[in-house]
């Protein structure tokens, strides 16, 4: 069958493009069924989805089903790309984060171009499910666990998929279908953007036990997976040696918490030879789990820059309200191994978590400023269903969204508040911009550093809407929009 694998564009501000790794996972197990996949990312893409089906209709071999992934702040570009392919008479389903906290939504009847919506990991449940269409039998008859559907007017919602216990059993990720051309570097906002990389990321692991009160993990719940070191190893030769990486991202949620593994895989990278293209921990690996021989192992493996949620410079917040189960020595240790080891460092800090007040956002800026990584994010409190944090806000606050998008972190604006007394959604707000403009405009050093950043004067343009938006803000981020927002989410 000829299948599209999408993922819709997010209407969010952000100049960063990243493959969207499930798809190529999805899209390599359809191949060794037999399927035509293609991936059609909306972010790196000039036509619509419909112009592919249009072309593949005019050559006679026109598409039959499209998938699509969502988070949930793009769950209603998710929508808009099903309607409009609807239009065109295929079968339409929609998995990822936002299905699995939310499946029986998309199926309502506001919702009728969407068929069928997945919950949980999907390698084995879309085989079945495409194997079924293909057949000519209805998928829902087959009793798939993850697939969600109507019958006479009722939705029908399964057990989510169980978790793939043997990572290694699967194939790489289609990483070829990536039109990767198109895609920019992996580093953070704060960082130089080049639209010429090659960055590919990899998964050594799904999940993490950690149980974080702000961090949305629906698929993969508190289970912790690991590939094995020479899978891992295999991919990595293919990126590497086959695909020509200029950057490798790992993207796991906690690459390291088996320290022995992480240690092994970076021995066995250097072994190899692996080592010539760099990479980075894109969204953070775990303090605790690390010690100097690690860094040192790192560095020798290829790695560049290693990323940490550090969250709070609070150590109350940090136990009793993020429960991140880490210290802040911990914290400092970790940086100062990673800076001994010549590595590259970046800091995550979060603001207006609730409980936090103007101390505990002030211990947040001076712990990012003593830490002094090379990039730090601070990032906005954003409220999402189906975690401990979304539970207290709904017993004990309100969320200010319109509708899901609003809860994208980049669109950078208050989105909750707590009936405390105390929690000021102004006032995180102000602590956030503060930080970046106290770590980023008030050093000199800083702002020398940033100076003689090349990036910054090739890409000025995209330099001066940043400055905008971190250090001053705009009228539509300001906090008196959200007072005439309702809650409806
Ligand atoms: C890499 C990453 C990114 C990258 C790349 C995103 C991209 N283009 O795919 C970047 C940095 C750009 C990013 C941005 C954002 N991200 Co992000 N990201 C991740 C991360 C770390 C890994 C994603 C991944 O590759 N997972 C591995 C694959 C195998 O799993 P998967 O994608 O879930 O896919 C499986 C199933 O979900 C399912 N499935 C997925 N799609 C489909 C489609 C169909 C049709 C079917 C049947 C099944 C199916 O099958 C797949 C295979 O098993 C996850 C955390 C995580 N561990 O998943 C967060 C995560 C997905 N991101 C998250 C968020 C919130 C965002 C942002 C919205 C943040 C923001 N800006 O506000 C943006 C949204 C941008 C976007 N395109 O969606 C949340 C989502 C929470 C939620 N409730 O939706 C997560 C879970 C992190 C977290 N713990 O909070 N992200
Ligand atoms: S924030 Fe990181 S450590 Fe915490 S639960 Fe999420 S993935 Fe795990």
């Amino acid at each position: 069958m000829r299948i599209i694998l999408a993922s819709p564009e997010a209407k969010v501000w952000s100049s960063r493009k990243h493959i969207p790794l499930g798809l190529g996972y999805l899209a390599a197990v359809l191949r060794e069924a037999g399927h035509d996949v293609l991936i059609y990312d909306a972010a790196i893409e000039d036509a619509p989805v419909t112009a592919y089906l249009d072309a593949a209709e005019a050559e006679g071999r026109p598409y039959e089903l499209v998938g699509i992934t969502a988070t949930t702040p793009l769950i209603n570009d998710a929508w808009e790309m099903a309607s409009l392919v609807k239009k065109r008479g295929l079968t339409t389903i929609l998995g990822g984060p936002h299905l699995t906290i939310m499946p029986a939504e998309s199926l309502g009847p506001e919702h009728p171009y969407v068929d069928y919506t997945f919950k949980g990991e999907a390698e084995h449940g879309i085989v079945e499910f495409v194997d079924a269409l293909e057949r000519g039998e209805r998928p829902e008859d087959r009793d798939i666990p993850g697939l969600n559907y109507r019958r006479n007017g009722e939705i029908v919602v399964s057990p989510i998929s169980p978790i793939i216990e043997d990572l290694d059993s699967l194939p790489f990720p289609a990483h070829d279908l990536f039109k990767i051309d198109q895609y920019t570097n992996l580093q953070p906002l704060t960082d130089g953007l080049d639209p010429h990389a090659r960055s590919f990321t990899i998964l050594t692991s799904r999940g993490c036990p950690y149980k974080c009160t702000f961090c949305s993990k629906p698929v993969t719940g508190n289970t912790w997976r690991g590939r094995s070191v020479e899978n891992v190893v295999a991919e990595w030769r293919w990126l590497v040696e086959g695909l020509h990486a200029t950057e490798i991202g790992v993207t796991d949620d906690i690459w390291n918490l088996k320290l022995p593994r992480a240690k092994a895989l970076c021995r066995r990278l250097a072994e190899e030879n692996l080592n010539t293209v760099e990479w980075t921990t894109v969204h953070g690996m775990k303090v605790n789990h690390a010690d100097p021989e690690l860094f040192q192992l790192m560095k020798a493996a290829g790695a560049k820059r290693v990323g940490f949620g550090v969250e709070s410079g609070d150590p109350w917040m940090l136990r009793h309200v993020i429960r991140k189960a880490q210290t802040l020595d911990q914290v400092r240790n970790a940086f100062r191994w990673a800076k001994a080891a010549d590595l590259q460092t970046m800091g995550f800090f979060i603001y207006g978590m609730p409980g936090d007040t103007e101390e505990t956002m002030e211990a947040t800026t001076q712990l990012a400023l003593e830490l002094d990584p090379d990039l730090a994010n601070f990032m906005l409190a954003g409220p999402f269903p189906g975690t401990a944090m979304w539970d207290v806000i709904m017993e004990q606050g309100e969320v200010f969204a319109k509708d899901w998008s609003d809860l994208a972190i980049h669109d950078q604006k208050a989105r909750f508040t707590i009936h405390d007394g105390q929690y000021d959604p102004d006032l995180v707000l102000r602590k956030w911009r503060e930080a970046y403009r106290r770590f980023y405009l008030y050093r000199p050093k800083r702002l020398w550093q940033k100076a003689t950043d090349k990036s910054l004067w090739m890409n000025l343009p995209e330099t001066i809407a940043n400055a905008r938006r971190f250090f001053l803000g705009s009228k539509e981020q300001a906090v008196e929009a959200r007072q005439s927002q309702k809650a409806t989410v």
